[in-house]
């Protein structure tokens, strides 16, 4: 049974960024749900893919160090764990893996026409479709089989996961790898990161329910490794149940025990999660008025996804944050989804003109503090909500 546990009210498309603000931007009901028997949990509003995955997308994955960073490590560790003699990527995006391997033994599908094109300009092996089981069927009759299949941040933006593990099925050799990796839904819940939801992230996935639903494919997680990334991540490794060459590794039963014992497979943790959100969403408000009474300046740092479910949830607009910052060329000069603030282009300067910066990509902090050591030597702060709402500088 699916039960309500959280109402993020009335959301835009988290990476529709709009050149003139509209006050009237459609936005869609962003209610959360954890289903009692699969302990999935799920958006219940389902946005069309092709609404949502367009030529118009613009997320980069190769914009941050850290990623490029994850990725050549993730690279490296698959070609010496599993000597792969092809790979294929779900939600290539800009290339930031497939681009640690042979033009000749990687294959990457990105929907994202704007996105696709970047990889088949490098002249790799770029399928510009979505992750379905009628593109499986054509991959196979070219490749015959996969021996490692990859996929990072797509598989839960994707609403029918039947089709989804179905298409993988069908693909991957007996003795193949698939390796995904998502925000893992214990760290979201611990860190009171409700900002993963929005209406790409249509599921947060936890060892307990993707355990649950790999079994229907005869499939099997036999690793899971914990990963800073996006705030916390897990990275499963996943096998077919009858290939017994890959022994199942401790870090299986070890996350599937943590996840129980913090309560992921009870409604009444993620009702309580729910009122710690509530709670954010007040403390927050306070933060900010209390220094724009003070007639300090605010700058948003990183135009992510995740500060848009912030700004929407909050009613926070330019009143409270008077701009937001960001690097990537497809947002800059754009309006934050929903509210009326304006994204600036990033330069080293920025800073000098803000008391406090609001951390939008709080994901990256450390790379963030990094960069902006000289803003905090002089006094400036950062305020982050997680995972609670608070003024920082360290
Ligand atoms: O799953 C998803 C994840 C992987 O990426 C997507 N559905 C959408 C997107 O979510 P996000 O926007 O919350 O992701 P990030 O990776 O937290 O976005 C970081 C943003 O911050 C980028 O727009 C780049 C920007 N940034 C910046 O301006 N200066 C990042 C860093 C590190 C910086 O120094």
């Amino acid at each position: 049974m699916n039960k309500k546990f959280l109402d993020l009210g009335f959301q835009p498309l988290a990476n529709e960024y709009l050149k003139v603000f509209r006050s009237n931007q459609i936005k869609y009901k962003l209610k959360i749900y954890f289903d009692t028997v699969s302990k999935m949990v799920s958006i219940s509003k389902r946005i069309p893919s092709k609404k949502m995955f367009n030529a118009k997308y613009p997320y980069r994955s190769s914009i941050s160090r850290t990623m490029r960073y994850s990725f050549k490590n993730l690279s490296a560790e698959i070609k010496k764990r599993f000597k792969p003699k092809i790979i294929l990527e779900i939600g290539s995006n800009d290339g930031a893996l497939i681009s640690n391997f042979d033009r000749n033994k990687v294959i990457g599908v990105e929907p994202c026409k704007n996105l696709a094109s970047i990889t088949k300009k490098m002249k790799y092996t770029t399928y510009d479709k979505y992750w379905n089981f009628d593109l499986a069927r054509k991959i196979k009759r070219k490749y015959k089989s996969i021996d490692l299949i990859y996929s990072a941040n797509t598989l839960t933006h994707i609403s029918n996961l039947n089709d989804v593990f179905k298409s993988i099925n069908h693909l991957l050799s007996n003795n193949g790898v698939l390796i995904i990796e998502d925000p893992s839904l214990l760290e979201c819940i611990k860190k009171n990161s409700y900002d993963q939801f929005y209406n790409e992230h249509i599921y947060i996935f936890s060892a307990i329910s993707l355990k649950f639903l790999l079994k229907r494919f005869n499939l099997e997680i036999f690793d899971i490794k914990s990963l800073s990334t996006h705030g916390g991540s897990l990275r499963y490794y996943i096998k077919r149940c009858i290939n017994r060459d890959l022994p199942i590794s401790f870090t299986v039963k070890k996350q599937l025990k943590k996840e129980i014992k913090y309560g992921l497979n009870n409604y009444s943790t993620y009702s309580l999660f729910s009122k710690r959100v509530i709670k954010s969403k007040k403390d927050l408000l306070f933060i900010l008025s209390k220094i724009k009474q003070r007639k300090k300046r605010i700058l948003g740092y990183g135009a992510t996804a995740k500060a848009v479910t912030v700004l929407n949830y909050c009613n926070i607009d330019k009143k409270l944050i008077s701009y937001f910052t960001d690097t990537t060329p497809e947002k800059i000069n754009n309006f934050m989804p929903g509210k009326n603030i304006k994204i600036l282009r990033y330069n080293k300067d920025i800073l000098k003109k803000y008391d406090y910066a609001f951390l939008g990509a709080w994901n990256f902090k450390d790379e963030i503090f990094k960069k902006e050591s000289e803003f905090i030597k002089k006094g400036g702060k950062f305020i982050t909500h997680v995972p609670f709402p608070r003024i920082i500088n360290k």
